[in-house]
């Protein structure tokens, strides 16, 4: 008997010893790939909507485990969106609000507080942040906004490299060597996979330019939007039809302008050269192999066009160039995709794809983003995660990239911090819809006056409606019926049929203003930093002039 329970009390507490040390050890803990993209517009992923392109490698993430349609960015900007990823906070609580200053590295971020419980954390590809990024064993970036041809990284070992090359193509290659080789077996990791594409110039691989130069792709019934009742949007300087270049973004060679009697061509020398002009021989042979037919043809057909066609033409050279890159993120996302599986790295690993805002693909008439319309306050979300996401579903809760720290630490068992203000995704993940009842998100744009002239606004969305409050030298409100109106063409607000329901949303949006810490006076702390940082030349390509304009514009509105 004695021996007996001397057996039992071993063979328990090998137990207790196995069952505590299976809770620590750090290898049982899921590992975390996180890949984002620049600018990847939801239109543009078949696990969406398959009219433009087909993205099966992106969408396998969908069949493995959740497709979310209403997940969304806070302010629709490329380094306040991934501030707010690492962070786990609000622009206006970060501080990150614009692309212009650098990001405070005081700020805490989920990577640090992962690494610090025993994950291992790699970054490869486009942060855009100003500085480097705290709490990676291993990183390699691109500077600012990195290069399509031949890019410079910044990396945590080597300083500064160059490689030769397409980026899509070198930052999936370092991100499996990484894996294959530096990476620890016996520890958990965390993986950041960020694509410079499909960003601005839009500049593919050669080995998709025949392709995608050759295809014709619908047209988005708003591509003609008139603007009428929303003035911001009429002000805003993204219309295909006026405002991309002709040579960097449409690939006019100078020298095709130069022959032609059109001066209201205006020859972007320098982001040409920036871009197409970093190919070396042989890309730049393969390159003219295929965009010599679209300057002759353009040369020809030029003279004739009207704006009609000309919006038309310029969509289609707008299109063809964008979605040729994404092609490679396609392809290259499942070569990683391929590893994790064929190395059984599938199976306890949580993997999400998203983009740090989304983009109008010639809806309004528009390309890039900012708006809290859609198309760019809407990001794609795919999430994996065996054995707890169900297979091929589909979430339209309203989340956004304000709640990926949190749902990383939470996926990781680590504690979060109570100052972080968004909520972990894993109830909805795992199906437990009784611990989630968000009803609205809240969204703020600063970066203005700046490159493509979107005015600041604030808003509080809902699945049904919009309440959209432009404050800057506009000052106006807008009222979206997302139901009635889901392309956003018509603002109701003061129209009396909507007079309960705009009330209401006043009171919500000062609620969640209030619960989020936002304010008009954080909104003149910020307009102050801003223009008070104005050189000589203006700011983000918008003249000195023009911005005296509008503050002389905004005081005598104030008066
Ligand atoms: C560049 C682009 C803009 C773009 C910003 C911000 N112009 O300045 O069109 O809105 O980046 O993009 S470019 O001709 O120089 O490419 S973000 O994704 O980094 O926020
Ligand atoms: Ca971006």
């Amino acid at each position: 008997m004695k021996n007996f329970i001397y057996i039992l009390g071993i063979a328990t507490l090998l137990f207790i010893g196995c069952d505590s040390k299976k809770e620590e050890t750090p290898s049982e803990k899921p590992n975390i790939v996180f890949i984002m993209s620049d600018d990847h517009a939801y239109q543009a992923i078949s696990a969406y909507d398959n009219s433009l392109i087909e993205t099966p490698n992106i969408d396998r993430i969908a069949k493995m485990g959740m497709l979310f349609t209403n997940a969304s960015v806070t302010n629709s900007i490329c380094a306040p969106s991934r501030a707010v990823i690492l962070t786990g906070k609000h622009s206006h609580i970060n501080g990150k609000v614009d692309n212009h200053f650098p990001f405070d590295t005081t700020n805490v971020t989920f990577p640090q507080i992962l690494q610090k419980a025993g994950y291992q954390t790699a970054m490869f590809g486009k942060l855009h942040f100003g500085n480097n990024p705290k709490g990676f064993d291993q990183f390699k970036i691109l500077p600012g906004q990195g290069d399509y041809y031949n890019p410079d990284f910044i990396t945590k070992n080597e300083g500064e490299i160059n490689v030769k090359g397409y980026v899509t193509d070198i930052i999936t290659d370092m991100t499996l060597n990484w894996l294959k080789t530096e990476r620890k077996q016996e520890d958990p990791f965390l993986l950041m996979y960020l694509h410079k594409a499909p960003h601005r110039a839009w500049l593919m691989a050669e080995r998709h330019m025949k392709e995608f130069t050759n295809r014709t792709f619908p047209e988005p019934s708003t591509l003609f939007d008139n603007y009428e009742g929303r003035p911001a949007a009429a002000e805003a300087e993204m219309s295909i039809l006026k405002h991309l270049s002709w040579t960097s973004d449409n690939k006019i060679y100078p020298e095709t302008i130069d022959a032609m009697n059109a001066p209201e061509l205006v020859i972007d020398e320098g982001r040409f050269e920036n871009s197409v002009g970093r190919m070396d021989t042989k890309q730049l042979a393969n390159f003219k192999a295929q965009y010599d037919k679209i300057n002759a043809d353009f040369k020809n057909n030029y003279p004739a066009l009207n704006d009609e066609d000309k919006m038309r033409w310029r969509y289609q050279r707008y299109i063809q160039d964008y979605l040729g890159t994404i092609k490679s993120v396609d392809e290259n996302v499942g070569r990683v995709l391929d590893y994790l599986e064929e190395n059984n790295l599938m199976e306890n690993t949580i993997i999400v794809y998203t983009s740090d805002q989304g983009f109008y693909l010639g809806e309004h008439g528009w390309f890039d983003k900012r708006f809290v319309y859609d198309e760019s306050f809407k990001t794609p979300l795919l999430v994996s995660w065996p054995d707890k996401i169900k297979p091929g579903t589909t979430s339209d809760e309203m989340v956004q990239n304000l709640d990926f720290a949190q749902t990383f630490l939470d996926v990781a068992g680590v504690e979060q911090p109570s100052d972080m203000q968004g909520e972990s995704l894993v109830p909805i993940l795992t199906g437990k819809m009784e611990n989630w009842d968000r009803e609205a998100v809240y969204y703020h744009y600063y970066e203005y006056p700046a490159e493509h002239m979107v005015n600041r606004h604030y808003a509080i969305i809902t699945k049904e409606y919009k309440l959209i409050h432009y404050y800057f030298d506009l000052d106006y409100w807008e009222l979206i019926d997302r139901k009635k109106d889901p392309k956003e063409l018509t603002n109701v607000y003061d129209d009396p049929a909507y007079a309960d329901i705009q009330d209401k949303l006043h009171k919500e949006l000062e609620a969640v203003r209030k619960k989020y810490g936002d304010s008009d006076e954080l909104n003149n702390k910020y307009i102050d930093t801003f223009m008070g940082d104005v050189g000589d030349n203006g700011i983000f390509g918008v003249n000195k002039k023009k911005l005296n304009q509008i503050i002389e514009k905004r005081k005598s509105d104030k008066k």
